[in-house]
């Protein structure tokens, strides 16, 4: 019986790969229709592979969003890296997503494995919002140029500006098959993960330069009750005047970052929050191999 359903049922992974800040994390959680993935206005936002699950009746997406692509200069943006180079094992669309402003992509090592890639690519041109409607025609003309067996697409994630057409040539390209995950469930990540990835984004948010790239969080103890949600959140910074300047001064920088971190848990979970956080050191994690381990970059 299982098998005559899924013989008319479609299921792949679409893999979004970039260079930082073009909107990866954007485009997945408006093909979603959730904040899935954290999204600031700096770059190097996102860290690790991030699956998040469309479902419906007839189909299931896997879109994968990855750190943007970098050349690494420590260990962390190393794992970042390797993170990124999986997506060419197992897709079934890659999309390649570009700023429509960009006019080159520095990464000629990916840009040979692109070439060669034998699943359909999809070209997003993102940011369409923020130019004339000439740049966008010139683009699209410069682009297919310098790849030939693309799909294009110019849309803006922000505006959700012609997602519902990307949309429909993802479903129509990938294969028929079952699903991967459970037809319920919206990420391959935990509610730890979903927590800590939002007080980081927060963090990213209020605090300038290096500050927030020296910080991990980690979610040290996640309670749910029928009406309640009570997580215990450890901050660690690389250096001790790190610390400091997280916590604030009266610790009132601190404060609003756990403000708006409920604030935005409380949406996500569709549940009272109570969220209680904690600055401590980890000297010099992000170059640190085992402590990044510790951390969950594998
Ligand atoms: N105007 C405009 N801004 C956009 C659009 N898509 C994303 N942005 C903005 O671009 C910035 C970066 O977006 P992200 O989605 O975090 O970019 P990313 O590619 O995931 O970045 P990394 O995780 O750092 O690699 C944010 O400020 C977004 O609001 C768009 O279509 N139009
Ligand atoms: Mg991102």
């Amino acid at each position: 019986m299982l098998y005559f359903v899924y013989m008319k049922h479609k299921s792949g992974f679409v893999n979004i790969i970039g260079k930082p800040n073009v909107g990866k994390s954007t485009l997945l959680n408006v093909l979603l229709g959730e904040q899935i993935s954290i999204v600031t206005n700096k770059v190097q936002t996102t860290r690790h592979r991030i699956h998040g699950i469309l479902n419906s009746e007839t189909h299931q997406i896997v879109f994968a969003d990855t750190p943007g692509l970098l050349d690494p200069a420590y260990p962390l943006q190393e794992l970042m890296m390797k993170s990124v180079s999986s997506v060419f094992e197992d897709a079934d669309i890659i999309i390649l997503i570009l700023d429509i402003q960009d006019k080159n992509f520095e990464f000629e090592a990916i840009f040979d494995k692109i070439n060669k890639i034998k699943c359909p690519l999809f070209l997003v041109l993102n940011k369409i919002d923020t130019v004339e409607k000439e740049i966008v025609l010139s683009s699209i003309k410069m682009w297919s140029q310098k790849i030939k067996k693309a799909d294009f697409f110019p849309v803006s994630a922000l505006k959700n500006i012609n997602i519902d057409l990307l949309l429909n040539e993802i479903i129509k390209k990938i294969p028929y098959g079952q699903p991967y995950y459970g037809k319920d469930q919206l990420t391959d990540k935990s509610e730890r993960f979903i927590v800590e990835e939002k007080i980081r984004e927060k963090i990213l948010n209020n605090y300038q330069e290096e500050i927030p790239y020296s910080v991990q969080v980690v979610v040290d103890s996640f309670k749910e009750s029928a009406d309640l949600i009570k997580i215990y959140a450890l901050i660690f910074t690389e250096r001790k005047s790190q610390k400091n300047i997280i916590i604030g001064k009266n610790a009132q920088a601190i404060k609003k970052v756990c403000t708006e971190s409920r604030k935005d848990l409380e949406r996500f979970f569709k549940k009272k929050i109570f969220l209680e956080t904690r600055v401590k050191v980890s000297e010099g994690w992000r170059k640190n191999e085992k402590k990044l381990r510790l951390f969950g970059y594998n």
